[in-house]
């Protein structure tokens, strides 16, 4: 590129004389991101930006180039849910940051603070649409899709810009945020005091809110009265890093509970109060409902599902609800939250805790005692089924082989994508550790699957185990390559079946075309691995990929297992409306 002129070049900041030197927009963004603790970022180099990605690096920031932008911000998505601190997404202008974009809107769905930087042309000649380089109109595009969206102009505002943008993404609910840098911004220059007295060190960037007394007494009234109790555990939970105050609740008041997917390990969900294995039970029979960190959308029926407490179920008072959330605008967003308590959650937990005092009364044993008949026969009766081994292998039998592995190895990092390949590793796989599942969340989206395994990698260190649909892989199978070029320990699993949901479907007009959900038969995914030094392994067994994993786990090299699932055992769409009862009734 070269046409940017950069003041000092890649000389370290130390050795910049003070007073006599300039500081250019370049670095101006990179020292006010490094100041504010980010250390990371994922993005995809090109004009205006390619230089920018070379100084970060220079100036000791790891910088993650992948091949495709959504994945650079899938991984900024998900290294912001598992470090509280925004993920940094840089992109080139107009197609490069529509590609961004789609993570970025995921992103703010899913409440993970993120922000997408993004090279864009100059001002002048887009607002005239006189057809620049890549031009494009990218605040206004960005701005419906994600929680703030700011622009920078002048390179002395590039400090404030950042603080907005981090302020934006972390504080109330975290989301994802858009900054938008027009080229000419990086070549400005300023006098170097001056320039790094413009940059803010964000203080307090998620500031903690306290619930009212009135509102916490109002909850724990309700709580008190109930008779079927239940905790809800959304990923705001796990989001909130409030593991100990939340273990606490539910061991002190005795209430059983259920973990959305992502919520799953907060507490470890062998727990004797985990009534998950008796959901579709629960969730229509519980009276008292403490949501804590979930919303009530269509993965809870919009907590009046037909089976849940009845289509008009405030008018029959079957249910009542209190919600814990940061988000003041939530309570009422389907049906009336009784108890609303605002706040961040491990505010809000200690003072339920504190408000629940030392004499509480466990929830009727006839409830507790309801639910753990049922989870005892729905785990043993998925025992029996996990102990089998048919031929050809189906999603239960190589599911039972990652179970396994997941209790022997609790601080791997599951990614979870596919529609079968979702649900059945959802529901199969234990988690015993908070923020050690990544999956497709709200908007239950695929593609985020490399992403977040590379940012898993990065941001932990931790070996990372993705098990991938077929059809999941493929929205981000080319980023193995990128797992290989940062040599990180990421075993993927494609359970292959063939195609979308099974691989048997049959064009019914007898044409040359497959139908439209099926795939080429016996595909090969570990020999992409091998095409850029990773290691492939073919496992038509619960053996073979049992012993592919544990190969992967001891070396820790970046790892591709295709195996081989029977392709006629999955079922459309999956089971995921068995989340919903509502849905699961209609079909
Ligand atoms: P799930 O899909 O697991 O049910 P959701 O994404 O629907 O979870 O809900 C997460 C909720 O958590 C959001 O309403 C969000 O406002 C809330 N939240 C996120 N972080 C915090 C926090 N630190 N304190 C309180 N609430 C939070
Ligand atoms: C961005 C729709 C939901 S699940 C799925 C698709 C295409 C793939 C299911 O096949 P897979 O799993 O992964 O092989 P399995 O085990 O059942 O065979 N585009 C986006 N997001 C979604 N959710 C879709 C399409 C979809
Ligand atoms: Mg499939």
């Amino acid at each position: 590129m070269g046409h940017y002129p950069i003041t000092h070049g890649l000389k370290p900041m130390s050795e910049i004389q003070e007073s006599t030197e300039t500081i250019d927009g370049f670095h101006l963004l990179i020292e006010a991101l490094k100041l504010n603790g980010i250390d990371s970022i994922f993005g995809l180099p090109g004009i205006p930006i390619t230089d920018l990605t070379r100084m970060a690096q220079a100036e000791g920031l790891r910088v993650i180039s992948f091949r495709h932008e959504q994945h650079a911000g899938n991984a900024a998505a998900a290294a912001g849910f598992l470090t509280q601190k925004p993920g940094i997404c840089l992109t080139v202008s107009a197609p490069g940051f529509l590609n961004g974009l789609t993570a970025l809107a995921n992103a703010t769905t899913n409440c993970f603070p993120m922000i997408l930087i993004s090279g864009s042309s100059e001002r002048e000649i887009v607002d005239l649409q006189q057809g620049d380089y890549e031009e494009m109109d990218q605040l206004a595009i960005a701005k419906p899709l994600c929680k703030a969206a700011y622009r920078v102009l002048n390179a002395e505002d590039i400090g404030v810009g950042v603080a907005r943008a981090i302020r934006s993404a972390v504080s109330g609910r975290p989301g994802g945020v858009y900054l938008d840098l027009p080229a000419k911004l990086f070549a400005q220059s300023m006098p170097l005091q001056a320039g790094r007295a413009s940059l803010i060190k964000v203080v307090d960037p998620a500031p903690k809110q306290i619930p009212g007394g009135d509102a916490v007494q109002r909850a724990i009234d309700l709580l008190k009265g109930a008779k079927k109790p239940l905790i809800l555990l959304g990923k705001g939970a796990a989001y909130a890093q409030a593991d100990e105050a939340i273990r606490t609740l539910v061991e002190k008041s005795g209430i059983p509970y259920l973990p959305m997917s992502m919520a799953k390990g907060i507490l470890p969900d062998n727990h004797a109060q985990s009534a998950a294995a008796a959901r579709s039970f629960v969730l229509p029979e519980a009276d008292v409902v403490l949501l804590i960190g979930a919303r009530l959308n269509w993965l809870l029926s919009h907590g009046k599902g037909k089976t849940w407490g009845g289509a008009n179920h405030k008018a029959w008072g079957a249910q009542k609800y209190i919600q814990v959330d940061i988000s003041p605008i939530e309570a009422d967003s389907n049906v009336a939250i009784d108890a609303p308590v605002i706040g961040d959650i491990g505010s809000c937990v200690s003072a339920l805790l504190d408000a629940m005092g030392n004499n509480w009364a466990k929830p009727p044993a006839e409830w507790t005692q309801a639910i753990s008949e049922r989870t005892g026969k729905n785990i043993a009766k998925m025992a029996d089924t996990l102990a089998k081994n048919p031929t050809p292998m189906n999603f239960h039998s190589a599911l039972a082989v990652v179970k396994d592995v997941m209790r022997q190895h609790q601080d791997t990092i599951l990614v979870n994508e596919g529609a079968n390949a979702l649900d059945f590793t959802r529901s199969i796989v234990d988690m015993y550790k908070p923020r050690k599942r990544l999956d497709v969340g709200t908007w239950g989206i695929m593609g985020i699957g490399m992403g977040f395994s590379v940012a898993a990698a990065v941001v932990t260190g931790e070996q990372v185990l993705a098990v991938e649909g077929d059809s999941a892989f493929g929205f981000s199978g080319m980023e193995v390559e990128t797992v290989c070029r940062y040599n990180l320990p990421v075993c993927i699993v494609v359970m292959n079946n063939n195609g979308v949901y099974k691989g048997t479907d049959v064009n019914p007009t007898g044409g040359a075309d497959v139908a439209p959900t099926v795939f080429v038969k016996g595909a090969r995914y570990d020999m992409m691995m091998q095409a850029f030094g990773g290691v492939g392994v073919h496992a038509t067994t619960p053996a073979e990929l049992r012993a592919g994993i544990d190969e992967a786990f001891r070396s820790r090299k970046p790892t591709l297992i295709n195996a081989v699932i029977d392709e006629t055992a999955g079922t459309e769409s999956g089971r995921i409306t068995s989340l919903n009862p509502q849905a699961a009734k209609k079909k």
